[in-house]
């Protein structure tokens, strides 16, 4: 079932989620509606806290080089945890939460991951480039964090001016 997705300044976009306990048909029901809510919304990553549940599960999926998202590419995030970090980069990023606004965001160039897949095997792995990313972007969600608190003061005070009036207008 697609779900609705919460836009910024939804005060439940700041609630920190929980670890899942049970790995059941619960937790299965709720990935799927992830999904179906990813793909409605042309996204490529979403975490349960934008449709409402504070719980730590994450999907993203990433396109190929044609542009597609294939079941290969598509993760299912359980409890994830970073192990490890190294370097930096910049890259814009979007979020379903806070539709057409695209700023610069400097993250890790690569981590060292820990999470767990729907049946709660246990996965160890490095990740770089656009994944590595994406799963720092999805992780603050979890702890009730958005890209925009990453912003200069300046740059969070326009985007914040913009947003009010794009509210205003009903955009
Ligand atoms: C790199 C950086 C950030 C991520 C997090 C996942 N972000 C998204 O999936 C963002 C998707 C997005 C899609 C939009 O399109 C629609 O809503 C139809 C959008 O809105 C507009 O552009 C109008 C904004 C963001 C992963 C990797
Ligand atoms: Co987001």
């Amino acid at each position: 079932m697609v779900r609705e997705v919460l836009i910024y300044p939804d005060r439940r976009l700041k609630l920190i989620s929980h670890d899942v306990e049970s790995f059941d048909a619960k937790l299965h029901t709720l990935l799927e509606d992830m999904k179906e809510t990813m793909y409605a919304s042309d996204g490529i990553g979403l975490a349960a806290i934008q449709i409402g549940v504070a719980q730590n599960v994450l999907v993203i999926n990433l396109p190929d080089e044609d542009g597609e998202q294939t079941l290969e590419s598509l993760e299912e995030i359980i409890n994830p945890v970073i192990l490890e970090a190294h370097g930096s980069v910049t890259y814009q990023e979007g979020c379903l939460s806070i539709p057409s606004v695209y700023e610069d965001v400097e993250r890790k160039e690569s981590i060292r991951v820990r999470y767990f897949d729907r049946d709660g095997g246990m996965i160890e792995k490095e990740l770089e480039g656009l994944m590595a990313i994406a799963f720092q972007h999805e992780l603050d969600h979890l702890q009730g964090h958005l890209f925009i608190e990453k912003l200069s003061y300046l740059k969070r005070k326009k985007f914040e001016k913009e947003w009010k009036k794009k509210i205003k207008e009903g955009k």
